[in-house]
C-alpha cells in the first residue's frame, strides 16, 4: 500500500511542480493529478457519498466494485464555476449506494478514479488517526517504536530548567528564575509549548468524552493504553498536567514556554536552545479557565482514578479567572528579544464568554451564567478566524437542557441564519463547500476554519428542531479528505494522496521518507501575504498551497488545527 501511496503522491507533486513553472497570475490554471476528486479516506456508510467531476459534462457515473461489476449509476450535475479556484465542476452524487466495500468511480471520457472505501466508521478512523498524532507530539517524553513505529525518537526538551523571560515575571516567579515544567504538546513544526493552544487541545480531546460513549471506547495505542481510563483521557492528561504545572499562585499562566527564537532543523532531542517563559495575556488564560473548569466538571467521573483532580481543576480556574478579572485586557506581543509563535489575539469577548459558560456548566454559579454576553459575541462571528465563541456553542449543545426557552429559541435562529448561510454559499460551487464567502475563508489555517464550519451545521442540528445539515457538513469533512480542487487529502498518512513535505521538523529531521502520521496541514490561503517559498502554483484562493517544506504559511500543521479535525469527524462519527 506504501508504495502505491507514494508514486501517486510523486505523481501529485510532479503535476504541482509543472503548476509552479506557471507563473501566478495566469488565467488558466492547470488541473490536478486526477480529475476525480473524491474522499480519499472512504465515506461512512449510511452518510453522504459526493465525489467532484473537474470540467465534466452531463452525463452518467458508474460506481464500480473491485470486481467490476456496475454497484450503482447516476448524473452527473451541472457544472459550476467555482471563483476560488478558477475551475469548472460537477458533482457525482451516489449517496444512495450504501454497501461496504471497496470501489471505483468511473466517468465515460473522463476515466476512472482510484479506488475508494466506503465501511462503517470512516469519521472515527478518521477522527482516530487525528487524535493519535498528539501522541506524536509530546514533548520531554521518548517515542518508543512500540506506538510510533519507524517515527520512534529520543524525547526531546525535558524543560525541567526554564528561565522565566522578564515579560512573564510575577511576585511568585521573578524574572531570571527557573523551574521545571515538563510534559506537554509541541505545537506544530516549532518546538514551542503554547498556553492557548494547548488548552483549546485538552478542552477538545474532553469533549469528546461529554459527546458520547463511542469516544472513552476508543483505542489509541499510546503508552497508557492499558490502563483503566479512556486512552483520550490519557492523551488529554498531557495537556492538562502540563498546563496546571504553569499556574503560580498569583494565578498567572504565561502566554508561553519557547526558545528565544525558533530551533534550527533538527529533531526535537537535538534543539539545546535555553528556553523560557514568556510573556502574560487575558486571551490564553481564559482558555485557560475555560479547560480547566471544563476538566473539572469530567474528572469527577475520574475520582478514584485522578483523586483531588476534579477539585484542583476547579481551583486552579477560578484563580486564573480572577487574575483574569484583574488583568481583563492583556494582549500578548512579542517581546524585542523574542520571534517565536505570537498567537495575537485583539477581541478577547468570545474568550471571556467561553470561560465563564465553562464555569457556569461546572459550578452552576450565576456569576458565571453570561449568556447574553455569548449571544452577543456569536452574532456575526462564526467562523470568524480566532474566534472562541463557537467552542462555548460546542459545550452549550452538550448541555442545552440548562437554556430557558426563550435562550433555546434565540440559539435555534442564530444557528439556522448561519447554517442557512453557509449552505447557500456551498450551492454555488460543485464541491459543496461553503468556503469563498469572504476573504478570511482562505486565512493561516484554512482547513481548521473549515472544519469550524462543519462544526457550526453539526451544532445547529442540535439546536434547531428538524433541521439537518448533515449532508453538509459531510460536504466539508470530503473536502478535508480530497474531494477539493487540490486532490489531495490534506491529512498524513490517510488516502491515496497527502502532503509528503509538511513544515515540521521532526518529519523534515528524522530521515523517515512519509511524514509523522495524523497532521492535517494548514491548507491553502490567500489572506497573509505569502512569504515563504518564492513561487505558489495558482494566484487562486482555493489552489495556493504548496506541499514544500518552505511553505509554513500553507504546509505547516499544528495541534489547534488537528483539534478542529478531531471535533469535526468525531461529531460526523456520532
Ligand atoms: O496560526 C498562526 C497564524 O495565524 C499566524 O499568522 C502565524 C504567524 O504568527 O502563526 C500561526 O501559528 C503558528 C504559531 O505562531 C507557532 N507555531 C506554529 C503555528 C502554525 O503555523
Amino acid at each position: 500500500m506504501r508504495t502505491s501511496f507514494f508514486f501517486l503522491s510523486v505523481s501529485l507533486l510532479l503535476s504541482i511542480g509543472f503548476c509552479s513553472c506557471q507563473l501566478a497570475g495566469q488565467a488558466v490554471v492547470q488541473p490536478p493529478a486526477d480529475r476525480i476528486h473524491l474522499s480519499q479516506a472512504g465515506y461512512s456508510l449510511g452518510g453522504t457519498k459526493k465525489a467532484v467531476i473537474l470540467d465534466g459534462k452531463p452525463g452518467p457515473f458508474f460506481v464500480i466494485s473491485v470486481a467490476g461489476d456496475t454497484a450503482f449509476s447516476g448524473k452527473i450535475g451541472p457544472a459550476l464555476l467555482w471563483e476560488s479556484a478558477a475551475q469548472w465542476a460537477a458533482t457525482a452524487d451516489f449517496s444512495e449506494w450504501n454497501e461496504a466495500g471497496e470501489y471505483r468511480l468511473s466517468v465515460p471520457q473522463v476515466g476512472d478514479s482510484e479506488l475508494f472505501s466506503i465501511q462503517e466508521d470512516a469519521n472515527l478512523m478518521v477522527a482516530r488517526s487525528l487524535i493519535r498524532s498528539l501522541y506524536f507530539q509530546r514533548s520531554s517524553q521518548a517515542l518508543t517504536e512500540e506506538f510510533a513505529g519507524e517515527w520512534a525518537r529520543g524525547a526531546g526538551h525535558p524543560d525541567t530548567e526554564v528561565i522565566t523571560h522578564p515579560s512573564a515575571s510575577t511576585s511568585a516567579r521573578p524574572s531570571g528564575s527557573t523551574a521545571a515544567y515538563p510534559g506537554g504538546w509541541y505545537d506544530a513544526g516549532d518546538y514551542g509549548k503554547y498556553t492557548g493552544p494547548t488548552a483549546f487541545v485538552t478542552w477538545s480531546l474532553l469533549h469528546l468524552l461529554e459527546l458520547g460513549p463511542k469516544w472513552k471506547a476508543l483505542s489509541l495505542n499510546i503508552p497508557e493504553s492499558q490502563n483503566q481510563v479512556p486512552d483520550v483521557l490519557d492523551e488529554a492528561m498531557v495537556g492538562l498536567q502540563y498546563l496546571l504545572s504553569l499556574q503560580d499562585t498569583t494565578g498567572a499562566v504565561p502566554h508561553k514556554l519557547t526558545a528565544l527564537h525558533h530551533a534550527q532543523l533538527v529533531m526535537p532531542e537535538g534543539d539545546q536552545d535555553a528556553r523560557y517563559l514568556i510573556g502574560m495575556s487575558t486571551a490564553s488564560t481564559l482558555t485557560f479557565v475555560a479547560a480547566t473548569a471544563q476538566a473539572s466538571r469530567i474528572l469527577r467521573a475520574y475520582e478514584a482514578d485522578f483523586p483531588g483532580l476534579a477539585d484542583r481543576c476547579l481551583s486552579a480556574s477560578t484563580l486564573a479567572w480572577q487574575w483574569c478579572i484583574a488583568h481583563p485586557d492583556l494582549k500578548f506581543k512579542n517581546p524585542s528579544d523574542v520571534s517565536t509563535g505570537e498567537y495575537k489575539d485583539e477581541f478577547l469577548e468570545d474568550e471571556w464568554a467561553w470561560a465563564a459558560l465553562e464555569l457556569w456548566l461546572t459550578t452552576g454559579d450565576k456569576q458565571y451564567r453570561q449568556l447574553d454576553r455569548l449571544f452577543q459575541v456569536v452574532q456575526g462571528r462564526i467562523p470568524f478566524y480566532g474566534d472562541a465563541s463557537w467552542k462555548a456553542m460546542l459545550s452549550l449543545a452538550l448541555h442545552r437542557d440548562r437554556l430557558t426557552a426563550a435562550e433555546q429559541g434565540q440559539w435555534r435562529e442564530q444557528c439556522l441564519w448561519r447554517s442557512e448561510k453557509m449552505k447557500g454559499q456551498a450551492r454555488f460551487n460543485a464541491y459543496q463547500v461553503p468556503l469563498g464567502m469572504k476573504e478570511e475563508d482562505f486565512n493561516w489555517g484554512s482547513n481548521a476554519i473549515h472544519a469550524r464550519m462543519g462544526l457550526w451545521y453539526l451544532m445547529s442540528n442540535v439546536f434547531v428542531p428538524k433541521a439537518d445539515f448533515t449532508t453538509e457538513a459531510e460536504s466539508v469533512g470530503e473536502y478535508l479528505l480530497g474531494k477539493n480542487p487540490l486532490d489531495l487529502c490534506f491529512i498524513t498518512d490517510l488516502g491515496s494522496r497527502f502532503p509528503l513535505n509538511i513544515h515540521h521538523r521532526p518529519s523534515r529531521a528524522d530521515g523517515v521518507a512519509l511524514p509523522v502520521p495524523g497532521l492535517m496541514a494548514g491548507g491553502p490561503q490567500d489572506v497573509v501575504k505569502l512569504q515563504d517559498c518564492e513561487v505558489y502554483p495558482s494566484k487562486y484562493p482555493a489552489l495556493r498551497y504548496l506541499d514544500e517544506w518552505c511553505s509554513y504559511s500553507t504546509n505547516e500543521v499544528a495541534i489547534n488545527w488537528n483539534a478542529n479535525a478531531i471535533l469535526l469527524f468525531a461529531w460526523l462519527g456520532e
